[in-house]
C-alpha cells in the first residue's frame, strides 16, 4: 500500500463525487455502502455516488470536482482528458488494468491481492474487524475478477 495516499478523514470531506463499480457488483456496492456509512456516522454531507460500467465510459467531470473511484477505474484516455481540467481525482482499486491508470502515485491506492471493499474498510478504519460478509464478498470477487 502507498502510504502517501491521503487518509480517509483528510480526503472524504472534500469529495463531490464517488464513482463505484455498479455492474451488479457486490464488491462495488459494498464500497459504496461503507463510504456512505462513514458520512452518515459523522452526519456529514454525502457526495454524489455514481455507478460506473465498462461499456459507457463517457462521464464528464466538472473542473472543481473532487473525485474518488472505487473498484473501478476509467479508461486511460478518459482519465487523461479529465486530468486536463480536474486535478483532484483519486482511486482505490484492485484490478490489474488499474496499473495503467495515469493518476499520480499518491492518488492511487492499489492492492491486487484483496477486494476493493476490504481495502476501503481498512482505509476507513484500520482497527475494524473484517466481517463474514466482507470475507464472502472478497472470496467471490477475487474468483470472478477479470
Ligand atoms: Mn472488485
Amino acid at each position: 500500500m502507498d502510504s502517501k495516499f491521503p487518509s480517509a478523514s483528510e480526503l472524504l470531506p472534500k469529495l463531490t463525487k464517488v464513482i463505484y463499480h455498479g455492474e451488479d457488483c457486490a464488491d462495488g456496492y459494498m464500497c459504496k455502502f461503507l463510504i456512505q456509512e462513514w458520512f452518515n456516522e459523522r452526519k456529514l454531507r454525502v457526495p454524489k455516488f455514481i455507478p460506473a460500467n465498462r461499456k459507457e465510459q463517457n462521464y464528464e467531470l466538472k473542473d472543481l470536482d473532487y473525485v474518488l473511484m472505487v473498484d473501478f477505474i476509467y479508461k486511460e484516455d478518459v482519465i487523461k482528458k479529465w486530468l486536463t481540467t480536474t486535478p483532484h481525482i483519486f482511486a482505490i482499486d484492485h484490478h490489474n488494468t488499474s496499473m495503467k491508470c495515469p493518476l499520480p502515485d499518491d492518488h492511487k491506492l492499489l492492492d491486487m491481492e484483496r477486494s476493493a471493499c476490504t481495502i476501503v474498510q481498512e482505509w476507513l478504519d484500520p482497527l475494524k474487524h473484517k466481517s463474514r460478509l466482507l470475507t464472502l464478498i472478497e472470496d467471490r470477487d477475487m474468483w470472478t475478477k477479470k
